[in-house]
């Protein structure tokens, strides 16, 4: 059956798998603040062994689970290094400020990932003036940039500088299994050396709801009582954890799918007039492209509407696309027609 509307704005938008309403309609639940809920803690059980940690924690949103991982790790008035265009910095509603009173520092970055050397220049002196610095975050792959993943190695060398200063690492992997897919890594590889991960089943893994974050027994305890001051303790949960369960154990591998899916839709959107893609960074789900026209972007957002391809503005003269288990091939080739015929008189 073809899609009436093809939905290239998130893989956010990706809906459950019959295998995963059938998994939530079985599920085993019980009261999961007072953690008896079976197939949470399965779950989380299955998400701690995938990143190599002690424990997980289910919480509801990826953004949930960075505040209490950036909270957990922090204390008031120190300062959090992380990418000028990471989600923590743009899209997580200042959290990191406004429940932990902790300062962010933005570094611009050329394709979302802070080197070593930047790192070890943001990390402050012992100084009567100066805040401390509490936590180094690292996204990947990484949303604004466009899908650009980097190694597990990259992420290591990182936390060896951010540890020789006796500072923590987390990683925003909300996309991680992507990376993982397209280097053909182990995921736990990208987490090996950060001290808390977060990842999303609710993406590219299709799951409705949640996001998990792991690390240490101590460090998770500490998270599970920021997630409950938050609100976040949730009750018979199982019947959502159980479709993270399924997302993990069956739409890992897929992924890949969509890596492709994205690389086609790529090759076509570059080859149109005023538009500006770079191929080299379209790495996974994700395709990224300005628009060198003004009112192009409107243009092609409601051209493209008016053909049911849904697709997302993201600044004056960027458009993004995520590509995802709910667009096929025949999909993309659809969305790239529409904009061929948007774009015909350019
Ligand atoms: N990203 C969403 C929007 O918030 C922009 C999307 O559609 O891409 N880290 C990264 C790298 C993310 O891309 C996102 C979500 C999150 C964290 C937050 O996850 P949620 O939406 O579950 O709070």
């Amino acid at each position: 059956m073809p899609h009436d509307v093809v939905d290239l704005r998130s893989d956010t938008l990706t809906l459950p798998t019959p295998a995963m309403r059938e998994a939530m309609a079985r599920a085993d639940v019980g009261d999961d603040v007072w953690e008896e809920d079976p197939t949470v803690q399965r779950l989380e059980g299955l998400a701690a062994g995938l990143m190599g940690k002690q424990a997980g924690l289910f919480v509801a949103s990826g953004t949930m689970g960075n505040l209490v991982s950036v909270v957990a790790q922090t204390r008031p008035g120190q300062e959090l290094v992380l990418d000028a265009d990471s989600h923590i910095f743009n899209y997580e509603v200042a959290g990191s400020a406004v429940i932990g009173h902790v300062q962010t520092r933005p570094i611009t970055t050329e394709r979302g990932f802070l080197s070593p050397a930047q790192v070890a220049e943001a990390i402050r002196p012992r100084n009567i003036h100066v805040p401390a610095t509490g936590l180094v975050c690292v996204e990947n792959t990484h949303n604004r940039h466009g899908g650009t993943l980097c190694a597990p190695e990259e992420i290591s060398a990182v936390a060896a500088v951010a540890h020789g200063a006796g500072v923590p690492v987390h990683l925003d992997g909300a996309r991680l299994f992507n990376a993982a897919v397209a280097l053909k890594r182990p995921a736990r590889d990208f987490a090996a050396d950060a001290d808390s991960v977060t990842f999303c089943v609710s993406k590219g893994l299709a799951a409705p709801v949640g996001s998990v974050v792991c690390g240490t027994r101590d460090f998770i305890a500490r998270a599970r009582r920021l997630r409950k001051m938050l609100g976040g303790g949730m009750r018979q949960v199982g019947v959502l954890a159980a479709a993270g369960i399924v997302a993990l154990e069956q739409m890992i591998d897929r992924l890949a799918e969509d890596h492709a899916n994205a690389r086609r839709l790529a090759g076509g959107v570059a080859a149109l007039p005023r538009i500006r893609l770079d191929l080299a960074r379209v790495q996974t789900n994700i395709v990224l492209f300005s628009v060198d026209r003004p009112g192009g972007v409107e243009e092609l957002v409601a051209g493209s509407a008016a053909r049911k391809i849904k697709i997302h503005a993201v600044g004056p003269a960027s458009i993004r696309c995520v590509t995802h288990k709910d667009v096929d091939e025949a999909d993309i080739d659809r969305a790239l027609q529409a904009f061929a015929e948007i774009t015909r008189a350019w």
